[in-house]
């Protein structure tokens, strides 16, 4: 079904339906997004319909962005932080009929890129997730709920898929059993996130968990990084969410949507922008334990990725929207080669890692 924001919810906003252009905007699997534009004076807003299915208590979002917000601005007054643009009735959410939704600020003169195609683009966007990240560092987590529990908890993610195999459609289980055996062969990424999220010295941060590029607000003219988006699942976390998986998505030419496998491959170039950027502005922070697991942060989002792809294949498309019937089963296979092609290069990789450490330090 066509989901578009009725009259009320414009209106709940301070928004006259009649002035406004409507429209479908972004790419993200979860939430309904769309952009409003005044045809007065053409400002531009963006309003979403947040997903209850995935983020089961909104409110969650709205509390952790606001306490983020508050500390961002007492401690670094001047740093551009989206937050929510308030209803008429000075509500961050407007709940009509169980369904939430939220407004805020378009940016203007800035643009999302879906894949970055200069290694300058990943080096901005992890500039951007650093500095979030850092400028966060000092604030107290204590308050800071999940808004989606045990989101990048593998050991949970990999129990899940363990359990769609169990429970999958046989016609399912079969086409995908030799994905399935490659996958469970990798196991050891499961193990040893086990063992280090136990580490005192593998601490929580504040992440953002969805540092795709396309959560990055980019100059539109200069292609620099301007701030982050996208804040739904800032909460705490581990520093190889954040790191791996702008590993997961700058890295390869082509995105998790490709089926065509023979064009995933590893530009070191981007890999090293994106180290620099993102160390530049993390890396004196981080405990030694973090800092050796700097390459396996990839290994742990696109395990991660591929293995929530392929349940959710087994499970019957029941998470990811999909186009096509295998088309879970395409993206898990994708996750799979992605994963090889960078654990062929983990030497040349980790020579590149320590060369920015050593310059962050
Ligand atoms: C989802 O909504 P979107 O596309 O930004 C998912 C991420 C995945 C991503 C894969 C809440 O993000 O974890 O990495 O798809 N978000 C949620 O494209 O599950
Ligand atoms: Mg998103």
């Amino acid at each position: 079904m066509e989901i578009t924001p009725n009259n009320l919810i414009l209106q709940a906003f301070g928004l006259e339906p009649e002035g406004l252009n409507v429209r479908r905007f972004g790419s993200g699997h979860i939430n309904n997004t769309f952009l409003l534009e005044k045809k007065e004076d053409g400002s531009k807003y963006v309003l979403q319909k947040i997903n209850v299915n995935v983020f089961k208590e909104p409110g969650v979002i709205a509390a952790n962005q606001r306490m983020a917000a508050d500390y961002l601005a007492a401690h670094h007054p001047g740093y551009l932080f989206i937050t929510p643009i308030p209803t008429v009735n000075g509500e961050e959410l407007f709940v009509m009929d169980n369904e939430y939704w939220r407004m805020i600020p378009f940016i203007a003169g800035s643009v999302t890129v879906d894949q970055a195609d200069n290694p300058k683009q990943a080096y901005e966007a992890a500039k951007q997730f650093g500095r979030l990240a850092s400028y966060l560092s000092g604030i107290d987590l204590k308050p800071f709920k999940a808004s989606i529990p045990n989101f990048h908890n593998l050991t949970l993610r990999y129990a899940a898929f363990q359990e769609a195999i169990r429970n999958a459609r046989e016609d399912r289980k079969a086409a995908a059993e030799e994905l399935i055996d490659e996958f469970l062969r990798y196991s050891d990424i499961a193990v040893t996130y086990e063992q280090l999220k136990t580490n005192p010295e593998f601490r929580d941060h504040l992440m953002h968990h969805d540092t795709k590029i396309n959560n990055v607000l980019l100059n539109k003219d200069t292609y620099e990084g301007i701030c982050v988006c996208d804040l739904d699942t800032l909460m705490p976390g581990k520093i190889i969410s954040d790191l791996g998986d702008m590993v997961r998505t700058y890295v390869c030419p082509v995105s998790e949507e490709e089926p065509d496998v023979s064009q995933i491959v590893i530009r070191e170039a981007y890999f090293e922008a994106l180290m620099q950027g993102y160390l530049e502005e993390i890396g004196g922070t981080l405990t030694k334990v973090e800092k050796e697991q700097l390459f396996f942060a990839g290994k742990f989002m696109i395990y991660m990725q591929g293995i929530r792809f392929l349940t959710d294949y087994l499970n019957g498309d029941v998470y990811y929207p999909i186009r096509y019937a295998r088309h879970n089963f395409d993206r898990a296979h994708n996750q799979l080669i992605l994963l090889k092609r960078l654990i062929e290069k983990q030497d040349t990789l980790q020579a590149i890692i320590n060369k920015c450490l050593h310059v962050s330090e």
